[in-house]
């Protein structure tokens, strides 16, 4: 059974080989959902889960979206007490065979200055670039403000 799905999964992925975004080297992005803002809102969150099913490291360079002025990679880090975000110049570590999630309180996108508000229901499509797996775009989906956990006030 398992010789027929992988044959089967290959056949298709042979079939989408040039259309929109195939899963580059070994790397599986979930989950991808971003935070609805109010008006005006000078920031809004991004979140994801990148699995490298691979067997080498990759790193998360950088992120591109036309939604927003820019993109950053923020962690969260105590400072005295106090959680500050500080941004990941260098990107993001994908060790091989180990699941990274982005979530509220921890490792996040910061989609800086949105150029229309993130309304809930609609998507961002953000294109995630990888120092070797090549490029990704994905779509993220958006939720309510008031959508998860914690973490909403340390923005
Ligand atoms: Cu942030």
């Amino acid at each position: 059974m398992k010789y027929i799905l992988t044959a089967l999964l290959m056949t298709s992925l042979t079939a989408c080989a040039g259309a929109a975004a195939p899963p580059v080297g070994g790397l599986q992005v979930t989950e991808a959902w971003a935070r609805a803002t109010p008006p005006n809102a000078p920031v809004a969150g991004g979140y994801l889960t990148i699995n490298n099913q691979g067997s080498a490291d990759d790193r998360l360079l950088r992120v591109e979206s036309a939604a927003s002025q820019r993109v950053e990679i923020h962690e969260m880090s105590h400072d005295d007490g106090v959680m500050r975000m500080r941004e990941l110049v260098d990107g993001l570590p994908l060790p091989a065979g180990q699941m990274t999630s982005l979530k509220p309180g921890g490792l996040h996108l910061m989609f800086i200055q949105p150029k229309q508000p993130f309304v809930a229901g609609q998507t961002v499509q953000a294109t995630l670039v990888f120092q070797q797996a090549g490029t990704q775009t994905v779509s993220f989906e958006i939720r309510a403000l008031d959508a998860a956990e914690h973490g909403a006030k340390q923005h």
